[in-house]
């Protein structure tokens, strides 16, 4: 027994923490990020510059980024590692509740540590507590219930021991990691107790790779040669696992085709006959087209959401069966799906394994084949530059960008109008799929900055490329002061195009007519519909930060710039204005976005007219004779 304080026993756990699959061992938590106030300045601070040369120390510049470099690092780290988040109570703990939800929502590990009101309840109420009048056991923390995977309120000393296993346990469960929350009070963090010697001891936790039931093997198999329409989607999981190499042998083996969510895309390089791309709402051509007539869907790693499945209209053929590859069984069952729960590497290799050199209908992936050719062509053609004398579009920005990555660059998204666009037109090329990082199941503006920090921190030999809206940016540039300060190199590709030119765009489609989506000084009237643009210079800003910062007039600009960053330390800011008009147009995909039933503007009433249209190709998307198997 060691008597030490709880903060002081939590730090040297932490750093004890290591994980393992297989055969690779390395450390789990590469530090702790922070921001002190009242709550932990006495308690975790004192422990964590007491034990600085185990746990290392970041100072971070807003609680919210800071969960989000914790979360692009353990996205890029295949989930194998992250980095703790201390904050004090109150408005620095609930900052942290975005950064959870995105966590949770993605399937990323993130260790949360808000510090909490006194346990003892002494001196409350104190400077930034809530009072709850029927109850007074809650606290702004328990805001995280609903957005973490585990919760813990440490309000006696010994009940780190065993909450803080339970926190490993599913930090390092792949299908339940998401965020996981101790709540501290601050004055048990400050607390003595008699702390056992194996609590503080190294201890590994091994990630077994689960295999799926012989039986569902069989019947997936069976499933399988049945389809004579078989379409890969390959999500996150593919990634996640390490299953990109599985994936393809399993795809050149069988003939069948693979189109990608936005986490999973990457699995299968863009230049491959059968990769077909994005699918679904900002999908590709080629993708769209076969699924609509695939009679058998393979989801490996998928959650389903509504991007990839077009809101239920991607998949059309009336027949259509699922067969889900997963550890998380929520979404193994999804649809009615024959259900394989397992790892997505384990379960590619025994499929291959039991198909038995199986091929699908040659016709089918000839034209699969042909359908990405076409596709690499309509790339080229879309990220053309724009005419001289024409504001650059944002595609071109794209183009640029992916020949800067090569094959081990990292791009580097979450919100607006270039997640879609990126989803679409990357040219994937590590064979690893990590070159590609978009942020999309909570699609959280501000996360790219703190997220590419992060992706850095994961992976230095790496070069990450951020794009980043003007919205986007503004609504977080801190951690651009971070990045500074830790020497964080990475660069960071601006688009200005004055305000929301996603929402702007989605709000045309419904009759809206861009209403409040640009920035400028006031609402547009029907007098004055394009007033200036507010004169924000976020180059200045970031240069203000400490970004190196070169202002790109045109694509070509941003080409030069993206040659000049690489010898840079530290983070680059390249700034470059766009059209925000010239879009990407949509693939025969669709997006489920309610329109008003009644208005008395006649483009409102157009938008709900096709809106009805486009939604009666919406279907249930349940596998009928799948179903019945799954309830026998
Ligand atoms: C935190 C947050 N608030 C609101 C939204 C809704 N939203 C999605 S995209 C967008 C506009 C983003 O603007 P910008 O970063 O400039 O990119 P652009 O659309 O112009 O490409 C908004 C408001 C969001 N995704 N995240
Ligand atoms: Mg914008």
């Amino acid at each position: 027994m060691t008597r030490i304080t709880v903060a002081q026993a939590l730090v040297r756990f932490l750093a004890a923490q290591e994980v393992e699959r297989d055969g690779l061992r390395s450390r789990f938590f590469a530090g702790c990020l922070g921001i002190f106030g009242h709550g932990n300045v006495a308690g975790l601070g004192q422990a964590l510059r007491r034990h600085n040369d185990l746990l290392r120390y970041v100072p971070a510049r807003n609680e919210q980024a800071m969960v989000h470099v914790a979360a692009g690092y353990a996205r890029q780290r295949n989930r194998l590692g992250t980095w703790a988040c201390t904050s004090s109570i109150g408005p620095g703990a609930t900052n942290m509740v975005t950064g959870a939800a995105l966590a949770t929502i993605n399937r990323l590990p993130v260790l949360l540590l808000p510090a909490d009101t006194f346990a003892s309840r002494g001196p409350h109420p104190v400077l930034q507590q809530i009072e709850v009048p029927h109850d007074a056991n809650v606290s702004v923390n328990d805001a995280f219930r609903p957005v973490s995977r585990f919760f813990a309120r440490i309000e006696r000393p010994e009940q780190l021991i065993d909450s803080a296993l339970q926190a490993m346990r599913v930090l390092t469960d792949p299908a339940d990691t998401g965020a996981v929350v101790l709540a501290l009070p601050e004055d048990v963090q400050a607390e003595a107790f008699d702390v056992p010697e194996e609590f503080l001891q190294e201890r590994v936790w091994t990630i077994y790779r689960r295999p799926p039931a012989p039986d569902a093997l069989h019947r997936a198999a069976e499933l399988i040669r049945a389809a004579r329409r078989p379409l890969i989607l390959a999500g996150g999981g593919v990634i996640y696992s390490e299953a990109t190499h599985a994936l393809r042998a399993f795809a050149e083996a069988s003939g069948i085709p693979v189109a990608e969510t936005q986490a999973g895309r990457g699995a299968l390089v863009s230049d491959h006959p059968l990769s077909l791309g994005a699918l679904g709402a900002t999908g590709t051509s080629a993708a769209n087209r076969l699924a609509r007539e695939a009679d058998l869907v393979i989801g490996i790693g998928t959650r389903y959401q509504d991007f990839p499945t077009a809101s239920k209209t991607a998949f059309q053929d009336p027949d259509v069966r699922f067969l889900n590859i997963n550890v998380a069984a929520i979404d193994a069952f999804k649809h009615g799906a024959l259900a394989l729960e397992a790892d997505a590497r384990v379960a590619l290799e025994l499929l291959n394994g039991a198909l038995e050199s199986h091929h699908a209908d040659p016709e089918w992936t000839a034209r699969a084949a042909s359908e990405a050719e076409e596709w690499a062509r309509e790339v080229v053609r879309v990220t053309a530059p724009a005419a001289e004398g024409e504001l650059t579009n944002q595609a071109s920005v794209i183009a640029a960008v992916n020949d800067a990555a090569g094959e081990t660059g990292v791009v580097v998204c979450a919100a607006g109008s270039m997640p879609g666009d990126l989803h679409k037109l990357w040219r994937a090329r590590d064979p690893e799929g990590k070159g590609y990082h978009v942020e999309y199941g909570y699609s959280c503006m501000g996360y790219e900055i703190p997220g590419g920090m992060g992706i850095k921190l994961a992976a230095p030999e790496r070069e990450v490329f951020v794009l980043v809206g003007d919205a986007s940016y503004l609504m977080l540039p801190g951690e651009l002061a971070t990045a500074v300060a830790e020497g964080v190199s990475m660069t960071i590709v601006l688009v200005d195009n004055h305000g929301y030119a996603s929402i702007g765009a989605l709000s045309r489609s419904v009759g809206g007519a861009g209403f409040g989506t640009i920035y400028r000084a006031g609402v547009p009237t029907d007098d004055d519909p394009l007033p200036q643009p507010l004169p924000v210079d976020l180059a200045a800003n970031a240069e203000s930060l400490g970004a190196r910062v070169f202002r790109a007039r045109d694509v070509d600009e941003v080409r030069e710039a993206l040659v000049s960053a690489r010898g840079v330390e530290g983070p680059v800011v390249i700034h470059i204005e766009t059209d925000r008009y010239a879009g990407v147009p949509s693939y025969e995909g669709w997006w489920d976005v309610p329109v008003a039933e009644v208005s008395d503007d006649p483009g409102v009433q157009a938008a709900r007219e096709q809106y009805e249209r486009a939604r009666a190709a919406q279907r249930s998307l349940i596998s009928p004779a799948v179903a019945r198997e799954v309830a026998r």
